[in-house]
């Protein structure tokens, strides 16, 4: 398996993991993402402010929820940006 293909079924786990705690099962919730920071980056989960802007940057179309293909593009943004240093 491919490196990307490897870093996207991670991201699928991780948002399947967190996005299917409510109803809601296809996306995610500020509250579920807050629970994703909570235990995937705790350094950053007790940031309020930090966290209204990260879930504003995540919701490409302001629906108020962050479905995966959004979740993915943020996430590619990132890497995108890691391995440019
Ligand atoms: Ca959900
Ligand atoms: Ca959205």
């Amino acid at each position: 398996m491919g490196m990307i293909e490897e870093q996207l079924k991670l991201l699928k786990t991780t948002f399947d993991k967190h996005a299917g705690k409510d109803a809601d099962k296809g996306s995610m919730s500020k509250a579920e993402l807050a629970d994703l920071f909570r235990e995937e980056i705790p350094e950053m989960a007790g940031d309020k402010t930090q966290l209204n802007q990260f879930f504003a940057n995540l919701d490409g179309d302001k629906d108020g929820k962050v479905s995966f293909p959004e979740f993915v593009q943020f996430a590619a943004s990132l890497m995108l940006l890691y391995s440019a240093f």
